[in-house]
């Protein structure tokens, strides 16, 4: 955003507005979130509450598309792209309505599951996996399995407002 305010002397004042978003050191930044690979393999929940012991964060909500694939970027970059990972939704609250949890905390509009997935194995998969060795498709699985898990959160915004003058030569003072 640039504010140009003008004064009789020709002297032009200009202020610049700079947001920059930051992420924790060893969270990476990927659109408007910052992710991290939690590398240890834990149940859902446990991974679910681990990620909200650090940095205030909660499993992965992949929303779009766009998300998607900069997820999937991040876990080949770093080297992953072979593991299982949780994201934060499940059926939990009913039986094939998948959310993001917690509950009711971000609309459910893109999906990315595996063929033939959810399928509730046994009556029991309630948690979503992103899994590598598939083309990072989705799979319902069950919430007790251990698996590595992606945390989610919010980048910090800094604003910064730069300010300077600008002395005007006299052969562009000629404005209406
Ligand atoms: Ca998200
Ligand atoms: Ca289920
Ligand atoms: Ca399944």
């Amino acid at each position: 955003m640039t504010n140009k305010s003008k004064t009789s002397s020709g002297v032009e004042n200009k202020a610049y507005f700079i947001s920059q978003a930051s992420c924790p050191h060893g969270w990476t930044l990927e659109g408007t979130s910052c992710y991290h690979i939690g590398r240890e393999e834990l149940t859902w929940t446990d991974a679910q509450r681990m990620c909200e012991h650090h940095k205030n964060s909660y499993l992965a909500r992949v929303e779009t598309e766009v998300e998607d694939k900069a997820i999937q970027e991040m876990i080949r970059a770093q080297g992953h792209h072979s593991h299982k990972f949780w994201l934060g939704a499940t059926d939990w609250t009913v039986e094939g309505e998948w959310q993001w949890e917690p509950e009711g905390s971000a609309s459910f509009t893109y999906s990315n599951w595996a063929h033939h997935q959810p399928n509730d194995h046994g009556g029991n998969d309630n948690c979503m996996s992103m899994e590598g060795e598939s083309m990072f498709h989705w799979y319902d699985d069950n919430c007790s399995n251990k698996k590595k898990y992606i945390c989610e959160t919010a980048p910090s915004v800094d604003m910064t407002t730069v300010e300077y003058l600008t002395t005007k030569s006299p052969s562009f003072q000629t404005d209406v």
